[in-house]
């Protein structure tokens, strides 16, 4: 691989103006002004190699490594808005949860202390319970429904003031990301690993609180599978895992009304979830609302329970990592995260049918199992627990031909829903179209785990994947088209992890 990290010095160097990326009016913070300047001054740099019309992606073709990384850091650059970075540039104007999280590893290749701000930005909008919300609105925009005021987290006095959020969360994913910061900067050493170990006093009983709301919140009965009251909180909006239990949600006929911004942006309707499932997201926003966003009242009222294997998986590493960043900063709390990291993976292995080998989401309104053959059926493979033989049969199950060796594919990606269900969407969101995010954060956690005859094969066909330049937020799997978001965030975030990471298998 190129050393493309000196190639792109010029990244971090700010050395050579030029005419990139378009400007943003900054989120007022304070120290968004230096921030600001000095993203404008690496988004308007010019690679010396690389024509501006690539980076910008104003021309077609196959990008190659080094164009496709400057391509990526630009768009990161032309998304940030000072102190977040815009989850996609148009369809989505605020900071999202996760999203911010993975950008922060992007972000962390070409400036750590950018990188810090992120998660910063994010989590000055924690709530007095310790949730992390699942958007942290910037005030100067208003093209995103549902915005602050529909979400009306006021009725909650655990809710900050400013900035704004939604009333729901996202996956954990925030440790992972801190501890993959410090791979990054670890590798580079001076002034980014100062500037991350000036940092983590301050992050680490910010994410302490956060995994301890999740315990005490979403898991009040100490089963190892997190809850959720919201498919948006899975991160999987409208996957088919959560079919049989939105079929549940009955709008009322009090559903105030509302008009769609996403299907303005993306008016290809194949693409987005319908209005059916629309009307159910926002009802539950309604039912949360009259619970004053009190979990306790949302556990007994909200017509939405479900139980999340893959975000269990995730939390259940999180806390590895978290454990890990206790003892970096001398916190007494290592003990405490690494029972939780087991309980939750003991959890995820419970939750593992015999028959598929596949974790399965639980409707926690009826006790019902709901099978579905979607990528959160390999949560295990996230955080490990089953032991070998059933972890082999499961990373079997990954490259056979109902997934990544489907013989249909474009690229050998995981699908988000497997081509052989007959759930199977290839244009549509999280029914089956695959999501450059989530392959590279299997390839991570695969690696990150020692799976790397898994990890490798995956990672170079999310790299080729991307090779068109898009970084779209999703593509048609069979034809590799690129669907959603174009310059979306988490998806330039994980071209850079991908492509400039120092730790990949060769
Ligand atoms: C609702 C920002 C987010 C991602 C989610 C993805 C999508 C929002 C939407 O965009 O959800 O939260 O409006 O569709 O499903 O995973 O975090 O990129």
């Amino acid at each position: 691989m190129p050393n493309l990290q000196a190639e792109f010095a010029w990244l971090t160097g700010r050395t050579h103006p030029g005419s990139i990326g378009r400007p943003r009016t900054p989120v007022q913070r304070p120290a968004c002004a230096r921030l600001t300047r000095e993203a404008v001054a690496i988004r308007d740099a010019t690679a010396p190699s690389i024509s501006p019309d690539r980076v910008r992606g104003a021309t077609r073709g196959v990008w190659d490594a080094h164009e496709l990384t400057a391509r990526a850091a630009y768009v990161l650059r032309g998304n940030s808005a000072g102190g977040m970075t815009r989850a996609a540039p148009d369809l989505y104007p605020h900071q999202w949860s996760w999203d911010a999280a993975f950008v922060a590893v992007g972000l962390a290749h070409v400036d750590v202390p950018r990188a810090c701000l992120e998660m910063d930005t994010l989590l000055a909008g924690q709530w007095r319970t310790g949730m992390v919300p699942h958007i942290v609105f910037d005030p100067t925009e208003t093209g995103y429904f549902p915005g602050p005021d529909r979400w009306e987290c006021e009725v909650s006095a655990d809710a900050p003031t400013a900035p704004r959020t939604s009333g729901i969360c996202q996956p954990p994913v925030h440790a992972l990301a801190v501890e993959r910061m410090l791979e990054v900067a670890g590798h580079r050493g001076g002034a980014d690993q100062a500037t991350l170990d000036a940092w983590l006093p301050a992050v680490y009983p910010r994410l302490l609180a956060w995994h301890r709301y999740l315990v005490r919140h979403r898991d009040p009965e100490g089963t190892g599978l997190l809850a959720i009251y919201h498919g948006w909180e899975s991160g999987m909006d409208n996957s088919p895992r959560w079919d049989d239990a939105y079929a549940r949600v009955l709008v009322g006929p009090e559903l105030p009304p509302y008009t769609r911004r996403d299907t303005t942006v993306l008016p290809d309707l194949s693409q987005r979830p319908t209005q059916q499932e629309y009307d159910r997201y926002l009802w539950i926003v309604e039912e949360l609302k009259l619970a004053s966003y009190d979990d306790t009242l949302i556990r007994k009222s909200v017509s939405f329970h479900t139980t999340d294997v893959f975000m269990s998986a995730i939390f259940a590493v999180a806390n590895d990592a978290l454990a890990l960043l206790a003892e970096r900063v001398g916190a007494g709390e290592a003990a405490e995260l690494r029972a939780c990291a087991e309980r939750f993976r003991r959890g995820v292995a419970a939750s593992v049918d015999v028959e598929t080998g596949f974790a399965v989401d639980t409707d926690l309104r009826t006790g019902a199992a709901m099978p579905s053959e979607t990528i959160a059926g390999f949560a295990p493979l996230l955080c490990g627990g089953i032991g070998a033989d059933a972890e082999d049969r499961l990373a079997d199950l990954l490259v056979s031909e109902a997934w990544t060796g489907h013989p249909k594919l474009r690229h050998a990606v995981l699908p988000t829903t497997s081509p052989a269900s007959p759930a199977f969407r290839p244009r549509t969101y999280w029914r089956g179209p695959s999501w450059p995010v989530m392959n590279w954060f299997f390839a991570w956690m695969l690696q990150r785990r020692g799976a790397t005859a898994l990890a490798g094969p995956l990672r170079a066909a999310s790299i080729a994947q991307l090779g068109d330049g898009a970084l779209a937020e999703y593509y048609e799997p069979l034809t590799g088209a690129p669907l959603g978001s174009l310059d979306q965030s988490w998806t330039a975030a994980a071209a850079l992890d991908l492509l400039i990471a120092p730790d990949w298998p060769d």
